[in-house]
């Protein structure tokens, strides 16, 4: 792989958006409020790394951490919340991440007197049913609007490679810095590394990040020790802030051997983020056996990945594509080494799949055709793919 030389020192670096995650705890479907607050949020800059709702609080923790955010905002309807709130916290201050903010809401579901004991434990702030989005906004950024220190990767602080060191190098790679070797390793600059890395892509809604999700499983399942890294794209708003929401459908890349971050588009068209690159490098030294790149949804002329990037492409489809002369613009049809057509349960699949193969057999690159259904449970075609995706 290529090394980026044009790395810049502290003083030029760029303000980064400032990062939240916002989730809504277990056993709680509420999630209207939240996706209201998402909403403002991004529209204000931030990009907002969305759990989903149904979530514990060590999915929560893991995530926050994972994902170097600045702060959690937790939407809690259905009790427990005093409970949750804590563990939430307890969690943070264990795995040494209590500069992680911790602040939330539930309508009348929270009263004033537990907000009062919830705030004793180290919650930062509880907004009750009436507040406007405007007096949300304010908290958040006189709160969390400049960093808590440190941002950068220290090697005081942190165990070298554990998940909050790594999830700091991949804060400084986002915004371009120069970051320091960790101890006893060169600089990726230096010495490049790189795990297997497989680029996924695709047009939105073809179904990837349920895909990865099931890839994810069978790597857990067929290698007991090893440990996973995703790196998932979304487009981040022109102006705005991004709504970073692939975990909220992903179950098993919550697997404490899994490592996932999310990466807004920050501006660059293609499909990758400008420090998609630095990740990677800095992914490899921390020693992941596999890497897999969700790309955001991809247009007719979309090639985000080039050789010095990845090992393998997959471009998943779905059966609705229109027109056989559709296929006939579709670039990564020709850059792909498998494709995948998924949902290929739906009416018409068995049409799309003949036609995507005659369209493949034109590039006579031995390129592969896998038909899966993602959302199925042990479906062969998703162990065929996996089987594929071998070195
Ligand atoms: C809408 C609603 C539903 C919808 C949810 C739709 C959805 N997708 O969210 C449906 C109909 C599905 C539903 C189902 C149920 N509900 Co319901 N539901 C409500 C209701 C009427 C409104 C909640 C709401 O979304 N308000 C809109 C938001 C925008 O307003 P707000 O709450 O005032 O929010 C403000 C602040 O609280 C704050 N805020 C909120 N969250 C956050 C997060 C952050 C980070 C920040 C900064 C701020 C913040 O900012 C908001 C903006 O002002 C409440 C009653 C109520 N009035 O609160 C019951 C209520 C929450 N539900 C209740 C119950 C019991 C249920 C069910 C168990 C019913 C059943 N037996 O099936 C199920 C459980 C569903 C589940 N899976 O968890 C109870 C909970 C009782 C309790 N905790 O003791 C309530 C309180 C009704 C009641 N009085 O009994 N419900």
């Amino acid at each position: 792989m290529k090394a980026k030389r044009s790395q810049k020192s502290t003083a030029e670096l760029p303000k980064l958006p400032l990062r939240l995650l916002t989730a809504v705890p277990i056993c709680d479907g509420h999630d209207s409020a939240i996706n209201t607050l998402n909403l403002e949020f991004i529209r204000h800059g931030i990009e907002v790394i969305y759990l989903g709702y149904h979530r514990s609080a060590a999915d929560i923790v893991r995530a926050a951490i994972q994902e170097d955010v600045r702060a959690i905002g937790i939407s809690s309807y259905n009790g427990g919340h005093v409970e949750f709130f804590a563990e939430v916290i307890d969690r943070l201050k264990k795995q040494g991440a209590d500069d992680i903010g911790v602040f939330g809401g539930g309508g009348g579901t929270i009263t004033a007197a537990d907000a009062e004991r919830m705030k004793k434990k180290g919650v930062d702030e509880i907004f009750f049913a009436g507040t406007s989005l405007v007096e949300v906004l304010e908290f958040v950024k006189k709160t969390y609007g400049t960093p808590a220190k440190p941002r950068l990767p220290s090697t005081r602080a942190m165990a070298p490679h554990s998940e909050r060191d790594i999830a700091r190098h991949l804060t400084a790679a986002e915004s371009g810095a120069a970051v320091a070797p960790w101890r006893g390793q060169t600089t990726p600059s230096a010495a490049p590394i790189r795990s297997r890395t497989i680029g996924i892509t695709g047009p939105g809604g073809a179904g990837k990040t349920t895909l990865i999700d099931e890839l994810a499983l069978r790597f857990l399942r067929s290698n007991p020790r090893a440990r996973l890294a995703i790196l998932s794209h979304d487009p981040s708003l022109v102006g705005h802030g991004a709504l970073l929401g692939d975990r909220a459908t992903m179950i098993y890349s919550q697997d404490d051997r899994v490592f996932m971050r999310s990466l807004g588009t920050r501006g660059q068209a293609g499909g990758l983020s400008p420090a998609t690159e630095r990740c990677l490098q800095w992914l490899g030294h921390a020693g992941f056996e596999l890497v897999l790149i969700e790309t955001v949804g991809i247009g007719q002329e979309a090639m985000p990945f080039g050789s010095e990037l990845v090992d393998k492409t997959v471009l998943v489809m779905s059966p609705d594509y229109g027109s056989r002369l559709q296929l006939q613009k579709i670039v990564m049809l020709n850059m792909a080494n498998i494709v995948v057509v998924n949902k290929s349960d739906l009416a018409g699949a068995k049409t799309a799949a003949a036609e995507i193969e005659q369209r493949l057999a034109l590039n006579q690159r031995g390129q592969k055709l896998v038909l899966t259904v993602a959302k199925r449970h042990r479906d062969a075609g998703v162990d065929q793919l996996f089987a594929l995706l071998k070195p």
